[in-house]
């Protein structure tokens, strides 16, 4: 054997014994599995445990990219331990099918479900709410982008209470340029949601008590939220009656949820620490199959579950409509012993301008000619709304004006 090979061999005997050794010699951190299970969470009872969320994004013949876009954005700025899935629901839209299937393939974590006729966004929402295996819902519009550290503070609030039913600040997504506005960082800036007699829901600044309870409470109230994106524990979306499944297309859910969540004994608020953009659109580019009416007919079923007397000042404002059967959600109110409307006002929006219930009278104030009529609808650069006359239209709303007292003062 030569010199070399021997050394060679002598080295190699060195080194094995070595490597033995520094196995047997080997730190305990580097004996430990990489990926550990640290067991049951024992923290203290002060720090509950957030909750898996199934993100349900519903759709009707969304832009491809605008669509995707919040998908992902919803991957990249949540949590994995989190995010148990992603349910992208198609209400029957004419496109994207097969190549939406394929492309999130990839992904895993997101599935795409269908429904196989176009009923709206609410039965949409019930078919993701159903499928979800997630213990929190948490419901987007699929033209939405999260800003980083969105989900926690809402998953945060339904794990101190799982009654809160909570909504992020929503940004604006410029319609045209697709510019991103930035959350405001002061907090007098913040809104609420509100709602008016026509039922329809608008944004209003907070009232006094509440912006200064705000310095040291960041978890304001609100009596209405927008209800496109807002989460909600899964066990308390079905315990409070889900949706109204006969409210079709779009419209009415989201006020009707409002009152539902307060009167039942839940908690609505709008999380200051979680922000997601969203693009406001200024028509509707949706068509309803059936016709616009059923915006009413939903709001029509509302009022009737939800208002007690107080329907009949929407009544005055807008025609009633054929609402179908509303058994089931009376049965609903019933057995989960729900609050009056006057709580609601009383409690919850008591800034709300309540008219008279019952006014001497109550109609159009026409000229000689009844041709123009004193409507509301004006707009004024300082005071918002102004009374103006306008052609008579006959269908209530800004032009129904009500005579309380018959009292000269
Ligand atoms: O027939 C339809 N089927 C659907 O699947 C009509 C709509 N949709 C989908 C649609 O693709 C979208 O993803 O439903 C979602 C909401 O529809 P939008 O974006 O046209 O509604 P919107 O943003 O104009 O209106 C708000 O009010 C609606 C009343 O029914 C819903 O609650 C929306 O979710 C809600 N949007 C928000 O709350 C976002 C913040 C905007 C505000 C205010
Ligand atoms: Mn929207």
């Amino acid at each position: 054997m030569s010199t070399r090979r021997a050394l060679l061999e002598r080295d190699t005997k060195r080194m094995t014994s070595r490597t033995r050794r520094k196995r047997r010699r080997m730190k305990v951190f580097d004996k430990i599995s990489l990926h550990r299970d640290l067991g049951p969470d024992t923290r203290s009872p002060a720090c509950p445990p957030l909750s898996t969320t199934s993100v349900i994004i519903v759709f009707h013949n969304e832009a491809w990219s605008t669509l995707l876009r919040t998908v992902y954005s919803v991957m990249y700025s949540s949590p994995a331990i989190l995010l148990k899935e992603i349910l992208l629901v198609d209400d029957a839209s004419k496109y994207l099918k097969t190549p939406l299937d394929e492309y999130v393939k990839q992904f895993g974590i997101v599935r795409v479900l269908r429904q196989k006729e176009r009923k709206g966004l609410i039965n949409a929402r019930l078919l993701g709410a159903g499928e979800a295996k997630g213990d929190v819902l948490t419901f987007l519009d699929a033209h939405c982008e999260c800003f980083g550290g969105w989900l926690e503070p809402l998953l945060a609030r339904i794990a101190a209470n799982f009654t809160n039913v909570v909504s992020p600040d929503i940004t604006t997504i410029d319609l045209n340029t697709f510019e991103v506005n930035k959350p405001s960082p002061s907090a007098s800036h913040h809104n609420r949601g509100i709602f008016d007699w026509s039922l329809t829901f608008g944004w209003d600044g907070l009232p006094e008590h509440d912006s200064k309870k705000r310095k040291d409470e960041t978890y304001p109230i609100t009596p209405t939220h927008a209800g496109g994106l807002f989460s909600i524990s899964k066990k308390y979306f079905e315990y409070l009656g889900k949706y109204d499944d006969e409210m079709e297309i779009w419209g009415g859910e989201n006020i009707e949820m409002s009152f539902r969540v307060w009167q039942c004994g839940g908690h609505l608020e709008i999380i200051p620490c979680s922000a997601v953009g969203h693009v406001f659109r200024t028509k509707s580019p949706h068509t309803f199959p059936q016709g616009v009416s059923v915006i009413t007919k939903n709001q029509v079923r509302l009022a009737e579950v939800w208002m007690d007397e107080y329907k009949h000042i929407f009544y005055r404002r807008n025609r009633k409509k054929e609402f179908g059967d509303i058994s089931s959600r009376l049965n609903l109110r019933a057995k989960l012993q729900c609050k009056n409307f006057t709580w609601f006002l009383n409690n919850v929006y008591p800034e709300m301008f309540v008219p008279d219930l019952t006014p001497k009278l109550f109609g159009a104030i026409k000229n000689k000619k009844k041709t123009s009529c004193l409507d509301t609808g004006g707009t004024d650069k300082n005071s918002g709304k102004n009374i103006i006359m306008y052609p008579c239209h006959g269908m209530g709303g800004n032009q129904v004006i009500l005579l309380h007292s018959l009292e000269i003062v």
